[in-house]
């Protein structure tokens, strides 16, 4: 199992600056770098990484993106006097060159090669590469927005052509569109690109039109191309999280690659002077966390943009802090995305579905047609804008947030409550129940859930899981794992004790269809998700959520789209203090799909997660523990499309709770009813007449 986690950095990419005035470049300051490592230092983060020296990439690796005239040009820039650094500069958009950028250039492009070098072969599990210049808007032959070699092109091409990589994700979180790796793999579909960016209906640098939605790549690359254009300011970590579970994730699972790439930058954090975003720092834990289940967990970030320093090392420290398998923070009061979010999600998955069997169900857009609507739109943000600029430039420089709480570990992360005979597993603590649990407590689990008074197995099983659950709100213990005799009995102990005793929130993720009585979910204080075959003949309500997989668990896709389109924006939307994952006998996906949802759900309340298994599945046990530890799932191969009858009862539960969970919305208000006529064809002629834009 390979573990371990890259931090590639070497002051020598700090040595170049900006030499003349030049209001668009100002903000590509040395002390990004320095700010971003040194916070890792101080936090103590960049100790516990394994240190790799950068090298200079070759001539001949940079020319597996860039054509040799290009190089050649850039080359001779060492050389060359201040006015011909000028002169040669201003061919280019945004950018500026130095007598030592051609040298930090092939060290950055070198850095994101070590980094895909010492995940391929092992030597780490993952790595993040702090690098100067940035990459994703260099093209073939011309730097771009502070870029001159494209890093992550670069090594994703690399990647290809040294190890046989077969598809490689690249997910470009920054906020500007780069279109440098777009341009490079448009018709390529082993390298799938995602980019959000701040786009404001073509209005924001760099004011491409193929920034937009329906650019989805060309020829053989079609669907490999997945643009989502912003375009309002102010996104929220709502908003990123959303695009996650509705978009990304799906794809990406469908897709399978065997490495990702991020385009780290940090310019979509709060406090950034172009992004002028407002998703918190530690919304990037949540980012990581999502993405480091894809390919066995080989995931390597290179830094982009950010230019506000103080949000730039907070962002930081939070993905390297993710990547070294630190529990992920509470995500922040997520309430839903925006409407302009939405809007984007929309149209994005609507251009998308013919690709994607993910998001073949997704709604078409809606007459008036697509470019109209975008005409239309820019001509009411132009309104806007002239009317309140100067305020709102204002307001993006007078934010302010509160500095990200210090993520600290428990000292023990997993603990196992096992029968006698069954080995506790490698790096888990085998759970005793302290004797100082009080003695009213157990005297009433005596009474609730025990049939035979003297059944002192059962009632030491009941106290360590009393206690467990103790241990983990006082967090002393991240997440556990029991096996015993009877789940349901398990289950029903540890949330009347959670919710009667504990502040905190239970979500309760059960596998099977035994029973669970919705009483527990009456104040909230629970939430339950219940997978399974049969129709539930529970009351259906806003905190008891039955998922039908007509198939079982026989179809991993259907059970793959649940988990990343219903229980997690649910479970990041109800923000649980401990989540309670139940796998009924005899029933539950197969391994690899049970580590995926396992590995997912540790992102939810700090990663507190207990599950519980019935005693006869010990062979669970061990791959289990494994999830709980951080270890990354397998991938689950290419995903097959889900069986139409999953899909149609998750769309419809989805349909049911999107007005309680909005984050689990995935249209517009103004897709609403369009969207209502394809999912249900039974609006009535009166609610038709109602419907803008088609009477
Ligand atoms: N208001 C990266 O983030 N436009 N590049 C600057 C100044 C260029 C950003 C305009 C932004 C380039 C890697
Ligand atoms: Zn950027």
């Amino acid at each position: 199992m390979r573990t371990g986690t890259a931090l590639i950095y070497d002051e020598e990419m700090t040595k170049y600056k900006l030499l003349w005035v030049d209001p668009a470049c100002k903000i590509e300051v040395p002390e990004r770098l320095t700010v971003s490592h040194e916070a890792l230092v101080r936090s103590g983060l960049a100790d516990r990484c394994v240190s790799i020296p950068v090298r200079e990439a070759t001539e001949a690796d940079i020319l597996l993106v860039h054509s040799e005239e290009y190089l050649e040009a850039v080359k001779k820039t060492p050389h060359m006097t201040l006015e011909d650094l000028k002169e040669f500069t201003l061919q280019y958009g945004d950018v500026y060159f130095h007598p030592n950028i051609y040298r930090c250039a092939k060290l950055a492009a070198g850095a994101a090669l070590q980094l895909v070098d010492s995940v391929m072969t092992g030597k780490v599990r993952n790595g993040m590469a702090l690098v100067r210049p940035p990459g994703h808007h260099s093209m073939r032959s011309a730097a771009s927005g502070f870029c001159v070699f494209n890093n992550v092109a670069i090594a994703a091409q690399y990647a290809k052509q040294k190890y046989g990589v077969k598809r490689v994700l690249i997910v470009d979180w920054d906020i500007h569109h780069g279109q440098g790796v777009q341009y490079c793999f448009e018709d390529d579909p082993s390298v799938l690109y995602f980019s959000w960016h701040r786009y404001e209906h073509q209005k924001f640098w760099p004011q491409l039109r193929e920034s937009d939605f329906d650019s989805v790549g060309k020829e053989k690359g079609a669907g490999f191309n997945i643009n989502v254009p912003w375009n309002k300011v102010g996104m929220q970590d709502s908003d990123y999280v959303s695009v996650f579970c509705h978009l990304l994730l799906p794809v990406a699972y469908e897709f399978c690659p065997d490495l990702v790439l991020v385009c780290a930058g940090f310019d979509s954090a709060i406090g950034d002077p172009e992004g002028e975003m407002c998703a918190a720092p530690d919304v990037f834990a949540h980012l990581t966390h999502l993405l480091m289940n894809l390919a066995g967990g080989k995931l390597c970030a290179v830094l982009e943009g950010g230019y506000n320093l103080t949000s730039l090392a907070q962002s930081v420290c939070q993905t390297v802090q993710t990547l070294l398998g630190d529990p992920a923070p509470r995500p922040a009061d997520l309430a839903g995305p925006c409407k302009s979010a939405l809007e984007s999600l929309h149209c994005v998955r609507s251009a998308h579905r013919q690709y994607w069997s993910c998001l073949k169900h997704a709604a078409d857009l809606p007459s008036p047609d697509i470019s109209t609507k975008r005409v239309k739109l820019a001509e009411e943000e132009d309104e806007e804008v002239t009317l309140d600029k100067g305020e709102e430039e204002e307001s993006a420089e007078e934010k302010v947030w509160p500095e990200p709480l210090k993520r600290v570990p428990p000292p023990t992360r997993t603990a196992v409550v096992l029968p006698d005979g069954v080995a506790c597993p490698d790096g888990c603590k085998n759970f005793r129940p302290s004797e100082d649990l009080d003695p009213l407590i157990v005297n009433k689990l005596k009474e609730d859930f025990l049939k035979d008074a003297d059944d002192s197995d059962a009632l030491s099983t009941l106290s360590s899981l009393v206690a467990l659950v103790e241990k983990m709100e006082k967090n002393e213990v991240c997440s556990g794992l029991a096996l015993v005799r009877d789940v349901s009995v398990a289950m029903m102990c540890v949330v009347q004790h959670a919710a009667s005793a504990l502040r905190n929130r239970v979500l309760v993720v059960c596998l099977g269809d035994g029973k669970v009585p919705s009483h527990v979910t009456e104040d909230g204080k629970t939430c339950v998700v219940q997978f399974s075959d049969k129709e539930s003949e529970e009351q259906e309500s806003k905190y008891y959520i039955p998922v039908c997989l007509k198939k079982g668990y026989g179809d991993v896709s259907g059970f793959i789209q649940a988990v990343l389109g219903l229980l997690l924006p649910l479970g990041y939307e109800y923000d649980p203090g401990l989540v309670l994952l139940v796998r009924m006998s005899d029933s539950g996906p197969c391994e690899s799909a049970w580590q995926q949802l396992t590995g997912l759900l540790l992102g939810l309340a700090q990663g507190h997660t207990l599950v519980l298994l019935q005693e006869g599945e010990r062979t669970r046990v061990g791959p289990t523990a494994s999830s709980l530890l951080g270890d990354p799932a397998p991938s689950l191969g290419q995903l097959p499309a889900p069986t139409p009858e999953d899909v149609e009862s998750m769309e419809r539960l989805r349909h049911r709770l999107k007005a309680d969970w909005k984050l689990l919305q995935t249209t517009g208000d103004f897709t609403t009813a369009a969207a209502d006529i394809n999912l249900t064809h039974c609006l009535t002629s009166a609610q038709l007449l109602k419907l803008p834009g088609l009477y």
